[in-house]
C-alpha cells in the first residue's frame, strides 16, 4: 500500500515538474503573480514530502518483512523433516568442560542424564587438543569432533546405563581424561 503511494506521489512530482517547467519556458509572464508562485511551491512541496515519506514508510514495511522470513523457513523446514513441534527442545544437554591450562582433565568428572536424546557439549579453552567420544560396555558408539579453544558435540540416544566418557586424543585417557555418565531410565 505504502509503495503505491509512494509511485503515486512519485509520479505525480515527476509529471507536474515536466509540466511547469514546460509552460515556463513557453510563457515569458509565468508565475504572473505571487499567489501562484506560493501555490506551486506549496504544490511541489507537499509531494515531496509524500514521496518521502511513503518510500520510507515502504522501506520500513520490507524490513519488517525480511525481519519475519527466517523465523517462518526455519519452522517449515523443522516441519518437513517431520520434526513435531512439541517434540522439539526435549535433548538432554550436559556442559562438559577442560581446564585454559591444557591439565589433562574433565570438569565435572562424572555426568548424569535421563534416557533420550542427550548431547554432550564439550567446550575446550585450551590449545591442547581434546574431544569427547562415548563408550558402552567397552565400545565406542560415538564421539565428537577434536578441537583446540572451541566447542564440539556429541549427541546420541541413550538407553539407561552406565557409560564412560573420555578423549579419544592418544594417552589423553591413559592420563585421566575419563569419566562416567549414569543413564537413568525415561521419566515419561
Ligand atoms: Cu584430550
Amino acid at each position: 500500500m505504502n509503495y503505491e503511494l509512494f509511485l503515486i506521489f512519485g509520479g505525480l512530482l515527476v509529471v507536474s515538474a515536466l509540466a511547469i517547467s514546460f509552460v515556463g519556458v513557453k510563457s515569458e509572464r509565468f508565475p504572473g503573480s505571487r499567489g501562484v508562485l506560493l501555490g506551486l511551491c506549496t504544490f511541489f512541496f507537499a509531494l515531496v514530502i509524500g514521496t518521502a515519506a511513503f518510500g520510507w514508510l515502504h522501506a520500513e514495511d520490507e524490513q519488517h518483512h525480511r525481519e519475519d522470513e527466517p523465523i517462518a523457513e526455519e519452522s517449515a523446514a523443522k516441519q518437513e523433516a517431520g520434526v513435531p513441534m512439541s517434540d522439539m527442545g526435549a535433548t538432554t544437554v550436559l556442559a562438559l568442560t577442560s581446564p585454559a591450562s591444557g591439565a589433562l582433565v574433565y570438569s565435572p568428572e562424572g555426568l548424569k542424564a535421563a534416557a533420550g536424546e542427550v548431547e554432550i557439549v564439550y567446550d575446550n579453552p585450551s590449545v591442547v587438543p581434546h574431544n569427547v567420544a562415548l563408550e558402552f560396555e567397552g565400545k565406542e558408539i560415538g564421539k565428537s569432533e577434536v578441537v583446540t579453544n572451541s566447542e564440539s558435540s556429541l549427541k546420541l540416544d541413550l538407553d539407561p546405563g552406565e557409560y564412560v566418557f573420555y578423549c579419544t586424543v592418544p594417552g589423553h585417557r591413559q592420563a585421566g581424561m575419563e569419566g562416567n555418565l549414569l543413564v537413568t531410565g525415561r521419566v515419561n
